[in-house]
Formats: structure tokens, sequence, C-alpha cells
């Protein structure tokens, strides 16, 4: 039978149930990653399975997000993060040395591998030819202890590429194209597969640029072929030996398929508030702007950074422009630094900051007063600049550029002449700033910042849900609604008690105070819930707060894990419409007692009754009634 590149890949991992869309499958990982905003957690529900080492071939821990040390918090996570890496086999990726994707891309990343890790741009490596996914910290830490990763079989959907991509336009017009199609739930339980002619025209950094950004669809994950392209990078790289040939069989088939001719695209940017609203560059040229930041997952390669430097040769940032680039990693940095590009950077007057996520999640260089901002980033939600009422843009390299010169948005086409810019020459290859666990390592004393604190401990779910609707929201409310980012909120990720005070912070700042006085209660959502991050604060922090269960119309796929990990019950409405029946401050009664998939939830308040899916496999039923899923695995790693 004929497979395509994503059923080669899973079948060859695949330790549970069968490749049909909508099954549930467990598969086995090769390589995990974490980083630090979603580590910390990671490593104390690592901590509390008692497995003295990781079973992954590979496990990394990358420090990238949150970097600033505004305090002892932020420096007392990443020191403690560095003694669990020692003492469990982890290689460790110390501060400033780069953003977790964009170095396991470049150092780590092998064509036909697993890898899962703890934030929601993993899907980055499929660049290099793997099936890799983002999921909640526990999920990476059960993987970390040897467990199979569970997920819903995801429909595998051929985008099909033809043509090259004409001067001025890049990758990032590639995905927004894509997003324009998809929406940001049009690739939810789906694979985004990328085949045909035109994917030999893309190097590995431009495929990573696309790969990354198919999270924004909702994509379980993307995934291109490993070819002679992938070789050269990896030659590149000096890692040819990892590279392995794979393509998916002539003729195999795809659920659905799309087709891109790359010569067709032009530059494109995404309005505010949503990757997916989309527009062409051409429309809005003119408008003026006050900030420019390049850098984050999606564009910070040495392909991305050495064209900046040679479209900023010699010219000058506008007066009324911040521009700042924060490099995707050391080595990118440092080729820069040796090849002069740094300098070409540095004089046109662009602000080089640390190499790592920084503004991308509102952590320093937050916008004016309702400044137009052009980012080079993956999302553009609202506030998570940290500037509430800025607008942020998304864009590619070449818009960014053009623009910061201009002082306006601007369509690259009018810089002049493209420059070539080789993806597989020479480079500098240091990996100083990794730690390489070492056998005398292993078992080291763990140090813990007061700021540190265990796991909550959660009981498992009466059979009887009583409570008021504390919150109503809207479609597509994102993880950064529920649980903003930034610097002050993201030191507290290790310390659940205290970072529960800042859940729908900027949505309903009453929400964490009025949850837990009228002892906890419901959310009802829209589409889309829980859109972006895979930050499973997102569920822990309102499960703390005593949130039951959540009833929206649709949830997206990492967040409906987290929840579900944590024994927040997500629940469907089986009719769309009912959402109209139900008001915030609604009382509302759900008996789960005989856990059917449709039950009945009495609106107490109005004396209704509307019917909810409780959509659960018979493994994550059985989670829930010992009290989640880290309940589950304590007790499965108790009996070995
Ligand atoms: C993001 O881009 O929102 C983050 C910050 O990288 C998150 C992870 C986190 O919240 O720590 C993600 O994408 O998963
Ligand atoms: Fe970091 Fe931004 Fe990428 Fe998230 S999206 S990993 S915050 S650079």
């Amino acid at each position: 039978m004929t497979k395509n590149l994503s059923e080669k890949i899973i079948s060859s991992h695949l330790i549970e149930g069968q490749m049909d869309p909508g099954e549930q499958i467990g598969l086995s990982i090769d390589h995990t990653l974490t980083q630090d905003s979603t580590g910390t957690l990671a490593y104390l529900e690592f901590e509390s399975m008692g497995v003295s080492k990781v079973k992954t071939k590979l496990s990394l821990s990358f420090v990238d997000h949150n970097m600033l040390q505004n305090d002892f918090r932020n420096a007392d996570d990443h020191k403690y993060l560095q003694a669990v890496a020692a003492k469990y086999g982890i290689v460790f990726s110390r501060p400033g040395n780069g953003i977790c994707h964009q170095l396991y891309l470049e150092r780590f990343a092998k064509p036909g591998f697993t890898l899962l890790g703890s934030d929601s741009h993993t899907p980055t490596a499929g660049g290099m030819g793997m099936i890799s996914i983002g999921t909640g910290g526990l999920d990476v830490a059960a993987a970390m202890a040897g467990e199979a990763f569970f997920l819903e079989m995801p429909a595998i959907m051929g985008v099909k590429l033809t043509g090259h991509l004409s001067p001025f336009v890049s990758a990032k017009d590639v995905i927004l194209s894509i997003l324009k199609k998809l929406s940001v739930k049009g690739g939810v339980n789906k694979v985004l597969e990328y085949f045909g002619q035109g994917v030999e025209t893309l190097s590995v950094p431009e495929r990573g640029t696309i790969t990354n950004m198919g999270t924004e669809t909702g994509a379980t994950t993307s995934i291109f072929p490993s070819d002679d392209v992938t070789k050269a990078f990896l030659k590149s790289q000096e890692r040819e030996k990892d590279w392995l040939e794979l393509k998916s069989d002539n003729n195999a088939s795809y659920s659905e398929l799309i087709e891109l001719n790359l010569l067709e695209i032009e530059p494109q940017l995404a309005l505010p508030h949503s990757p997916d609203k989309v527009e062409l560059v051409k429309d809005f040229d003119g408008t003026p702007i006050d900030q420019v930041c390049i850098g984050s997952c999606t564009n910070s390669s040495l392909r991305d950074l050495k064209l900046i430097a040679n479209l900023l040769r010699g010219k000058k940032v506008n007066d009324h422009v911040s521009l700042t680039i924060s490099p995707g990693s050391r080595q990118v940095l440092e080729n820069l630094a040796s090849s002069g590009d740094l300098l070409d950077i540095i004089k046109a007057g662009a602000r080089v900051i640390e190499n790592g996520c920084g503004p991308c999640i509102g952590i320093g260089q937050a916008p004016t007063t309702d400044a137009i901002s052009l980012r080079t980033f993956n999302r553009n939600f609202k506030g998570r600049s940290g500037t509430q009422s800025a607008k942020i843009y998304l864009v590619s390299p070449e818009t960014a550029v053009a623009s910061a010169i201009n002082g306006k948005i601007t369509d690259p086409r009018k810089l002049g002449s493209y420059p070539n810019i080789s993806s597989s020459e020479k480079i500098i290859i240091n990996d100083n700033m990794f730690i390489f666990p070492h056998k005398n390592s292993l078992n080291k004393e763990i140090i813990r910042g007061p700021n540190i604190q265990p796991l909550p401990n959660f009981p498992p779910l009466p059979e009887i849900l009583l409570g008021e609707v504390l919150l109503k929201t809207g479609d597509n409310i994102s993880t950064d609604d529920i649980l903003p980012g930034g610097s002050q909120i993201m030191s507290l990720r290790s310390n659940i008690p205290e970072i529960s005070k800042f859940v729908f912070q900027y949505v309903d700042s009453s929400f964490p105070k009025r949850a837990l006085d009228k002892g906890g209660g419901f959310i009802i959502g829209g589409e889309n819930y829980g859109q972006g991050s895979s930050r499973e604060h997102a569920a822990l922090a309102p499960k703390y707060l005593g949130v039951k269960a959540i009833i929206a119309k649709s949830f997206a796929r990492i967040h409906l894990a987290n929840l579900v990990n944590f024994g927040i019950l997500p629940l469907n409405f089986v009719d769309k419409q009912d959402y109209n029946r139900i008001k915030q401050g609604d009382f509302l009664n759900i008996d789960i007692k005989s856990v059917k998939d449709v039950v009945s939830l009495t609106n107490i308040s109005k004396k209704e009754m509307i019917q909810v899916a409780f959509r659960l496999s018979n493994r994550e039923k059985d989670m829930i009634k010992v009290g989640g899923k880290l309940a589950a695995i304590q007790a499965k790693q108790a009996n070995y």
C-alpha cells in the first residue's frame, strides 16, 4: 500500500491504535524539547514520576523565553533547569544560546525521527522531515519517562507546491497565503504535508518558517520531505551523517489537497489581531509605522539575517521607527559577526537584542501607545506585545526591512535588486553554550529558589458538577487571553498559586477573585477555544481557581489535551446555537455519573436543559477518574 511521508514516520513509531483519522494513536517519541517558561513545570512533573534518567534517545532543555532576570525568580528558574538537566541526562542550552526551534533545527533535528516539545512551534522541525509535535509539559514529561504520546490520528492534507518564489517574496508570504486559505482553525487535527516540484526551491530555514507557522492554522504539525536540500543543510552543520532521504510514495493519497504556485505569491501581511487576517502588502503601502521587530522562531535564521544585513547595507533606519533584531541563535550571531554582516546591521541603526524570544512574547520592546508595529513573528493577538492598544502586523523579513527604512509599510519589491543568499555555505559551528550531560553529573542535588513551588494536588472530579458561569467568551480565545505572557507574569510559571492571580487579566481582571469567592464554576467558550500556545498553565491555573468544566463550540488541540490532563472537563455544545442560551452568572448542574458521550446540562437559572458532548477516549476517562494524567502516570511507574 502506498504511504505519504507522514504515514511512513507515524507507522514506524506507532505503539497503539490504527492510523485512521480521528482514532486515538500512541506514538513512541525519539526526542523531546522544553523551554524555560513551560520547562519548570514539565520538570517538576517529571521529578514526581520517580524515574532516574530520561528514557528518550535525546532530551533537550532550552532557556530562551524569559531571560530578563528582573529579579531572582527568573534566574532561579534557570538554575533549577540546569540542575535538573544534569541530574536526569538532558542537554541544557544556556540562556542566550538562542531560540529552541532554531537551535534544534541547526544542531539536533534528524529526518524520520519524532520530536515532542512543550512549545506550540515545535513543528518547525518538520522542515527537516520529522514528525514534530507541540504539546503541554506533562505530555513531554511523560515522554521523557518513556511513555507513548497519545493523540488523535490527524488527517493528512497535501500541499502541492509548484514554481519558485519571485524576488522579495519569501517563505513567510507562503505560509501567510496558506493561513488566508485555511484560517486559524482550518488545520485542526491535520498534518500539512508539502510535496511537489516547488519544494526543492526552498532551503531548510525557509521550510522551517513554513512549518513553524503552520501552527497558526491549528495543525497538529507540518512536514517537508528530506531531500538534497536537506542534505546540503545538514552538511553545512557538519551533520551529513544524520541525513536520510524521505518522501511520500508515488501516487500516495491525501485526505485533502491544496495547490500553490509559488510564482503567483506576492508579499503578504497579517492585520491586527489575528494571523489569518491576511492581505497584500501593496494594498497597505504608505501606512506610517512606529516599530519593526525582526526575529522569533519564524524568521531568525542565518538566511533571514544575512538577507536583512544585505538590504540594510549603506541604508539608515527611519528616524521615526525603532528597529530591533533578535538573532535566532548564537550560531547565527557568530556567523553574522565573522562575515561582517553584523556591522551593516549595526551601522544602519538597528538595535540588536539578545538571541531569544524577547518581544515576540512581550518581554521587552513593548510598542508605544496606539503604535503600529511590523513584526516577522507568528502571532499578533491583541496585547501580546505588551501594549494593549498597539496594532501588530505580521510580515516577511523583506517587507520588515523595506518598511523600517521608509518609515511606512513598503512593498519590498521597490528595494531594487534581490541579494542571493546561500544557506549551505561553510559556517562556524560552536556548541559551547550547550551543556551535555555527563555521567558524573547524574544524581547531583537540585537547587530550588523560593519561587519554585510544588505542584498542587487535585482530587478526582465529583460526579455532579455544580456552579456558576464565571465567564462567557467569544471565538478564538487564545491562551494569551487566558494567561498572558510578558516578563512579570512569565516569571511566575513555576508558582501556580501566584500565577493564577493573572488568569484572564486583560479579558476580565476580576475573574480570579470571583472564581475563588464562588468556589469555582464554569467557562463558556466559542469556536477554537484555547488557540495558540502550549502553556499548560492556561489549564492548571484555572483549575487551581476551581474551574470544573469549559463548555465551548470547539477547542484548539493542545489546550484540549491540557484541560484533560489536569481534570477540567472540555465539553462541546451538541447544537452550537445553544451557546446563546447560557449567559454569564447562570447556575449550571452537569451530571457526569455515567460518563456517556452526550450528557445533559441543566441551566438552573433558566430552567432549561442543554445537550453537551463528552468526547473523551476510554484512556482519558480513566485518567480523569484517578485525578488527572500525573496521578495516572505516578501509579503506573510505582507498579514497575
Ligand atoms: C508562545 O509563542 O506563545 C510561547 C510563549 O512560545 C508558548 C509557550 C509558552 O507559553 O511558554 C507556545 O507557543 O507554546
Ligand atoms: Fe519564542 Fe515567539 Fe517562537 Fe513562542 S513564538 S517560541 S515566544 S519566538
